[in-house]
């Protein structure tokens, strides 16, 4: 067999996706990346780590051939909130990044798994039951970038054979790594908040009701999605996954069942709020379903469960 690069692999998603990989594959079969070293504290297991600038084709060519890579996690790429920031440097970096590993893959003959996003679909969309092929007509740069890295994924598949595939990932939600700069970011610090202070101020609005994941059923899907039998995918890149749906509210009104006392306020930014009245509310995800057997497992109260359970275990209340 041959190994595995991840990029990016400093970043909230590939905190747990390296582990499980590893996990899965073998230590020495993973290769971990990102742009600089991990600092202290930020534990992405034993195994082999390259610095690697993903937007350098000649660099991932090398890093590619030292460690004989057959298949590319490509996870290094900016979030909505600061790709709406800076939206240069996001279409620098998210299309400039997956073309580079798209290239050396193509050379290489590696398949390459592409992390794509609620963020792909935009206000034209259907918000409830998002079907699987819909109108995309995102208004974010960090949309325009995830449609069009749909687009390129499936002709590098079309035009040169490579195997990419894809998922169109909802808010992740994890105790490991936090996000940096998401919509959906609000599900995550909600937690730490809650812990240290017992109570949130949320940037997006009590009743803004979006597509979420548990990070350990994302991390599942990236790779039963990549071990899929091609035979039985009529999609192979880009599928829908879903796995719960709910508001701050509906949030907060979870974790004061173990958190007593917890309260929330709303202090709205226009700029997140207005990109997540783009997006799905829930999305239909039969696709992901029929053709490689997707299945959750974690709901909104297992997670909030397992979050403050983990979290508890490492913050303090600061009251
Ligand atoms: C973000 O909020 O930008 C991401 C996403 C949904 O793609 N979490």
């Amino acid at each position: 067999m041959g190994n595995i690069l991840v990029t990016g692999a400093l970043g909230q998603i590939g905190s747990e996706l390296v582990p499980a990989l590893r996990a899965h594959y073998g230590e020495g079969h993973v290769v971990a990346s990102d742009i600089r070293l991990p600092r202290a504290g930020e534990v992405i297991s034993e195994g082999p780590f390259e610095i690697l600038d993903c937007t350098r084709m000649s660099a991932i060519s090398e890093v590619m051939r030292r460690h004989d890579v057959t298949k590319i996690y490509h996870m290094a790429a900016l979030l909505s909130a600061v790709a709406e920031e800076k939206p240069q440097a996001a279409w620098d970096l998210n299309m400039g990044g997956l073309y580079r590993v798209l290239e050396v893959a193509r050379q290489n003959g590696a398949a390459v798994f592409l992390p794509s996003s609620i963020g792909a679909f935009g206000p034209t969309t259907p918000r409830d039951g998002t079907p699987q092929d819909t109108i995309q007509r995102p208004t974010t740069i960090y949309g325009v970038t995830k449609v069009a890295s749909e687009l390129l994924c499936d002709y590098y598949a079309l035009r040169f054979g490579v195997d990419a595939r894809g998922l169109r990932l909802p808010g992740l939600i994890s105790h490991v790594a936090k996000p940096g700069g998401g919509t959906t970011d609000y599900a995550v610090d909600i937690f730490y908040r809650a812990i240290r202070y017992g109570r949130y101020t949320c940037f997006l609005s009590a009743d803004t009701r979006l597509d979420m994941m548990y990070m350990p059923d994302a991390v599942c899907a990236m790779i039963e999605v990549m071990e899929a039998d091609p035979a039985r995918l009529r999609h192979r890149n880009a599928f829908n996954v879903a796995a719960m749906n709910f508001t701050p509210t509906e949030l907060a009104t979870e974790i004061k069942k173990h958190v007593p006392g917890f309260t929330i306020d709303y202090d709205v930014d226009p700029v997140r709020q207005a990109i997540a009245d783009s997006w799905p509310r829930c999305m239909d995800d039969s696709a992901a379903r029929e053709e490689w057997g997707w299945r959750p497992q974690w709901d909104m109260a297992a997670m909030t469960r397992d979050m403050l359970e983990k979290l508890g275990k490492r913050l303090k209340p600061a009251r």
